[in-house]
């Protein structure tokens, strides 16, 4: 069976003009790995290849994939209105979305700024952070602090408070005034931890040592992801972010938490604020508010932080920031329609119920061959690998591709092989991944 309409069908010499982002090119041409269908669980290849989904594409699709509700609100809405003007204008669905995100959000994080995808949200909270605290008469409060290991998108400002190196050596000096926190990564203290590993809550004092070397007074806003994802899930110390919290509190420094990965059902409830019962002044999202369909991103901020803003003329515009495709109307229709889908389903809920299984299922894999360690909260996990001597990520990456070629899509990030299911995922596709893993890393080199 081949899925393919002619419109579709792909000439090798097709593939030459795609520049493709964040792959290695000239390997995927020589082996292309396509899709063509997706619905629930599976992708099926343009040859009818079945591949059970196990990292929600790219950790986006919350709901599965193709569910008809989401469908059918973007068809209907592609079909009534193409695009509303984004500036001195608006539609309905875009409040009716920033409205039942406020709801979702932890109390008092009331206000909600659209854009299109994770890397803009990183940027446009960094941008109302230091706008904020002009506003409120601290302009000398410019410094943005990040984490090492941190994945903010791929803007310059997200690139500055990220701590990837790869990401940020080609392309110069990027934001000045930019420091960075200690990662929590530690595989000495924290090695097969089950949910949130015991050691490491000191590492949050770091702060104040960053304190102390630029003063309070010049720093705006610390960023991290509660569960830094990118990097090979990282899940936070107990106690460490309350920490965070603690000294950017006693400092004046917003706290900003990136949630493009952990907001809406990752971990178990509607952002890791809740989930972990630590509220930062503002909450980055993007992924699964739409559960990938249509890009969309945001901010959600603390109602303090937006009427800091509303002040002088009431005809001035407050922020000079935003996108044309600013809560785009399809967007909207389709993040209406998920979140709707998430409530109907209680796929959070479900999300945390299917945590325990997934837990015990990957943790099942320890003793493996190439498998140093495993870790795991809501329905993230990751296995990490033992790299090949010489070849850092080679193994993990030829894991990846076995795991492909036996019908699995998984992740690769450096040495490790994340999961991240979607919140409909079921018992059976868990096992099936664990057992195709175990598989594959039984006959990589
Ligand atoms: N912040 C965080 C925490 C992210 O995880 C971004 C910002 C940027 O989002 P956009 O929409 O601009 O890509 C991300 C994106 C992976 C993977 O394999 C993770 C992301 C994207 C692609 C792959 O872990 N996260």
């Amino acid at each position: 069976m081949t899925l393919l309409s002619d419109q579709t069908q792909l000439h090798p010499d097709k593939l030459d003009a795609y520049w493709m982002p964040f792959t290695a090119n000239r390997q995927f041409k020589a082996a292309p790995r396509m899709m063509a269908k997706a619905e629930g669980m599976y992708y099926w290849t343009p040859e009818g290849r079945e591949i059970l989904d196990g990292f929600s594409g790219l950790w986006c699709c919350n709901a599965g994939h193709n569910r008809k509700p989401i469908v059918e609100a973007i068809q209907k809405q592609a079909a009534t209105m193409d695009y509303a003007p984004a500036f001195q204008m608006g539609h309905p669905l875009a409040f009716e979305l920033a409205d039942r995100v406020a709801k979702l959000a932890p109390p008092g994080m009331d206000k909600v700024f659209f854009c299109n995808s994770g890397s803009e949200a990183v940027d446009t909270a960094l941008k109302i952070a230091l706008a904020y605290q002009r506003v409120k008469g601290e302009a000398s409060r410019t410094r943005l602090i990040g984490r090492e290991r941190g994945y903010h998108g791929v803007g310059f400002g997200g690139i500055s408070v990220g701590g990837m190196v790869a990401n940020r050596k080609m392309f110069g000096t990027m934001l000045g005034g930019v420091d960075h926190l200690p990662h929590t990564h530690n595989l000495e203290h924290n090695a097969y931890s089950k949910g949130l590993p015991a050691w490491g809550a000191h590492l949050a004092d770091e702060l104040e040592r960053l304190v102390a070397l630029h003063d309070a007074s010049t720093i705006a806003a610390v960023i991290v992801e509660p569960m830094a994802g990118s990097t090979g899930v990282l899940m936070p110390p107990v106690g460490y972010l309350k920490r965070l919290r603690e000294i950017t509190k006693k400092h004046g420094i917003l706290l900003i938490f990136d949630e493009v990965i952990t907001a809406f059902g990752r971990l178990g409830g509607a952002t890791a604020a809740q989930v972990y019962d630590v509220q930062p002044d503002m909450i980055t999202f993007a992924k699964g508010v739409t559960s990938g369909t249509v890009p969309m991103g945001g901010v959600i901020a603390s109602r303090e932080i937006h009427d800091a803003f509303m002040v002088g003329p009431p005809g001035a515009i407050e922020l000079f920031h935003g996108y044309t495709y600013s809560a785009h109307v399809l967007a909207c229709a389709a993040g209406v329609a998920t979140l709707q889908l998430y409530d109907d389903e209680g796929l959070f809920e479900r999300a945390a119920k299917m945590a325990p299984v997934l837990e015990q299922a990957v943790h099942s894999l320890k003793g493996t061959r190439h498998v140093i360690d495993i870790r795991n909260f809501g329905l993230a996990a990751a296995v990490e690998l033992e790299p090949r001597a010489g070849a850092p990520g080679a193994r993990t990456f030829d894991t990846y591709l076995g795991c492909w070629d036996d019908g699995l899509l998984v992740r690769q990030a450096g040495e490790i092989i994340c999961f991240a299911p979607a919140l409909i995922v079921e018992e059976s596709h868990i096992a099936r991944m664990m057992e195709t893993l175990k598989a594959v890393l039984g006959r990589v080199a």
